[in-house]
């Protein structure tokens, strides 16, 4: 990025301050700091993070970070535009960060997905953000979690939409507070789903399209089938986004009665230190973790640390452990 266009290490700060203040205004201009890359526009997004840090807060930024993940066309866009209708209505502020995974998917689709999100442009308590960050198989940049929890400082809820391809489920799972994981009711994406392994991600999972009968509840029961064999108690939504919708206000209920029974405060420190793993190891792999003592001894390292440090320091500790062995 063109260092012109950096604004200054005490400007930077004074955004964080805005937000911790809960001004929302402040947060478009925070986003398009977080975005930047390179080393000095990182220090600028340090200091911006510094004031929402829950070191400087003296609790985790308090919106719920809710990730929403699914494959294409299984209805997220069209079920997002009713949960900020409904959040909305019940005077909750909602931010959402749509990130588009591919450059196949150019700008039309973004735009026919801001139509879709039927948002009223005045209101400031909605802001929808659509990015192309995401990386390798469609996983998540690592500025995703960054805006993420900044948003977390003054929005009640921020939603991180992905397509569910690859990585991203994984990635989601690293940053959101509570992961949903949405299937349409086409046997081939429900079998599908089942066979990929990762039945344990999702808080909840939702199958879309109720509407459309007989095929939607056998999705329903194909899934609570699958996890009932793994022992697993993920509740298994079913919601109509296309009207007369249904299912919607349940979903809320859901998530935020999961929300109000996390324990915040353990949950985002262990997101972090899984998160400062996970960037160690793609950067130096398994020779890195062995430097490590291996992963074990990485995460027993990562856990002996203050639990208020951010996912970049606590990498900055793993990197100089293994620098040191
Ligand atoms: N019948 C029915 N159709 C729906 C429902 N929700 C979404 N759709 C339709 O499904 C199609 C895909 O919906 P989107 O909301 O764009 O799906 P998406 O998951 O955002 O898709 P991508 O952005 O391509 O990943 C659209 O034609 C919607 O109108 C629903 O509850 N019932
Ligand atoms: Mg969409």
């Amino acid at each position: 990025m063109n260092g012109h266009n950096l604004i200054s290490h005490e400007d930077a700060a004074e955004l964080g301050r805005r937000l911790a203040a809960g001004d929302r205004l402040a947060a478009p201009a925070a986003l398009n700091l977080l975005e930047q890359r390179g080393a000095e526009a990182q220090e600028r997004a340090d200091s911006l993070l510094a004031e929402i840090s829950p070191a400087k807060l003296g609790h985790e930024s308090p919106g719920v970070i809710v990730g929403i993940t699914g494959p294409p066309g299984a209805g997220k866009s069209t079920l997002l535009s009713e949960l900020i209708a409904l959040w909305r209505a019940r005077e909750k502020s909602v931010a959402v960060l749509a990130i588009d995974p591919s450059s196949k998917r150019s700008g039309g689709s973004l735009l026919g997905d801001r139509a879709r999100m039927a948002v009223d442009s005045r209101d400031d308590a909605v802001l929808v953000r659509s990015s192309a960050t995401a990386t390798r198989l469609g996983g998540l940049a690592p500025t995703t979690r960054e805006s993420a929890m900044a948003l977390a400082a003054t929005f009640d809820v921020v939603i991180v939409e992905t397509v569910g391809v690859g990585q991203s489920e994984t990635d989601i799972a690293e940053l959101a507070d509570i992961v949903v994981v949405i299937v349409q009711p086409a046997s081939g994406d429900v079998l599908q789903f089942i066979k990929s392994g990762v039945m344990e991600i999702p808080d909840i999972l939702v199958v879309t399209k109720k509407d459309l009968g007989k095929v939607a509840l056998n999705a329903s029961r194909d899934l609570h089938s699958a996890l009932r064999a793994l022992g697993s108690k993920t509740p298994v939504l079913l919601v109509s986004s296309v009207p007369p919708t249904s299912g919607v206000e349940d979903l809320i209920g859901t998530v935020e009665e999961q929300f109000a029974e996390l324990d915040l405060t353990a949950r985002r420190a262990r997101l972090r230190r899984l998160a400062a793993l996970d960037s160690f190891t793609q950067e130096n792999g398994e020779r890195g973790l062995r430097a490590l003592g291996g992963r074990r001894e990485a995460e027993k390292f990562l856990a002996g640390q203050d639990a208020a440090l951010g996912h970049r320091q606590l990498r900055q500790l793993l990197d100089a452990r293994a620098a040191a062995q």
